[in-house]
């Protein structure tokens, strides 16, 4: 199936790939889960929280397939497996990690193929990492389709219900951006399955950026210009750092480069501007949009 975005690229997409290009040649490329019945998960072996063992697991029946999350038999580890069978008991795909869950999503149709999919998202276990998505064709030719690895939780949802599931992704690479893990600027980059292969679809979806949008240029605003020119630098004023970078980066993994520098150029300190520019755009271009 090929869809409009595929035939359309606005004249902003193409300034995008314009500076990812000018930055080199691999340019191109949520909430917490809540533990449910699909879910193998570290739990407490006593009344202390350590040591833990692994704990859950479930199966759920698609098409005739088997998914299953369920702890691994061994003293020695705390692990979690996801296999998928196919109606004849055959396994089509395995894996291992400190946790397993089958996103609640399994059994649709993700990718546009017409065919079912199992998606399974294991967790490497950690403070703020990592997670995988494996996407498992339950159609004609079942088996890994491909996969999703990021530092945050990802979210499924058919955002203009059109029937085709839109994946909202904060985008890891941004983490501890001259900043703590927690004040860390967030970057949504929307993501679409089609076959084989994720579009970054977020100029489809502006209105979703412009709330943010909205609420950055109110609290910049409210900060006082002169004072955020005044104070601004690398080394102080964290929370209006935070701001102008998120606010650069909603309209740039929206689809508006021009509005995105615009922004960048009127709030932050010259001083550091064309350090920081440069920094951002390395992790726009590098980061997670060049892996999938
Ligand atoms: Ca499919
Ligand atoms: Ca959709």
């Amino acid at each position: 199936m090929r869809r409009k975005f595929l035939n359309i690229l606005p004249n902003s997409l193409l300034i995008i790939l314009g500076m990812c290009v000018f930055l080199g040649p691999k340019a191109f490329g949520s909430a917490q889960s809540v533990i449910g019945p699909y879910q193998c998960y570290q739990g407490s072996k006593g009344e202390s929280y350590f040591p833990t063992v692994s704990r859950g697991g479930g199966k759920l029946r698609v098409s005739g397939f088997t998914i299953e999350v369920r702890p691994e038999i061994n003293p020695e580890y705390m692990n979690c497996f996801a296999t998928v069978r196919s109606p004849k008991g055959d396994v089509i795909f395995e894996i291992n990690d400190y946790g397993m869950d089958i996103a609640s999503i399994s059994g649709n149709d993700i990718n546009g193929d017409g065919q079912p999919e199992a998606v399974i998202e294991a967790f490497s276990g950690g403070a703020h990492c990592c997670w995988t998505y494996y996407f498992v064709s339950l159609g004609q030719n079942p088996g890994l389709i491909t996969k999703l690895e990021n530092n945050h939780l990802v979210t499924f949802e058919d955002l203009n219900v059109d029937g085709v599931m839109e994946f909202l992704v904060r985008d890891g690479s941004f983490d501890y951006f001259h900043s703590s893990f927690v004040d860390s600027p967030s970057a949504l980059l929307i993501l679409r399955l089609d076959g084989k292969e994720f579009h970054d679809v977020g100029s489809e979806f502006r209105k979703i950026y412009d709330e943010s949008i909205s609420k950055s240029l109110e609290k910049l605003e409210a900060m006082s210009r002169p004072l955020i020119q005044e104070k601004f630098s690398l080394v102080d004023d964290s929370e209006a750092r935070r701001k102008v970078t998120e606010l650069t980066l909603e309209y740039l993994y929206s689809g508006r480069p021009e509005q995105a520098w615009k922004a960048f150029n009127e709030y932050w300190n010259a001083k550091d501007r064309e350090i920081i520019r440069k920094e951002i755009l390395e992790k726009y271009c590098h980061g997670m949009r060049a892996r999938i």
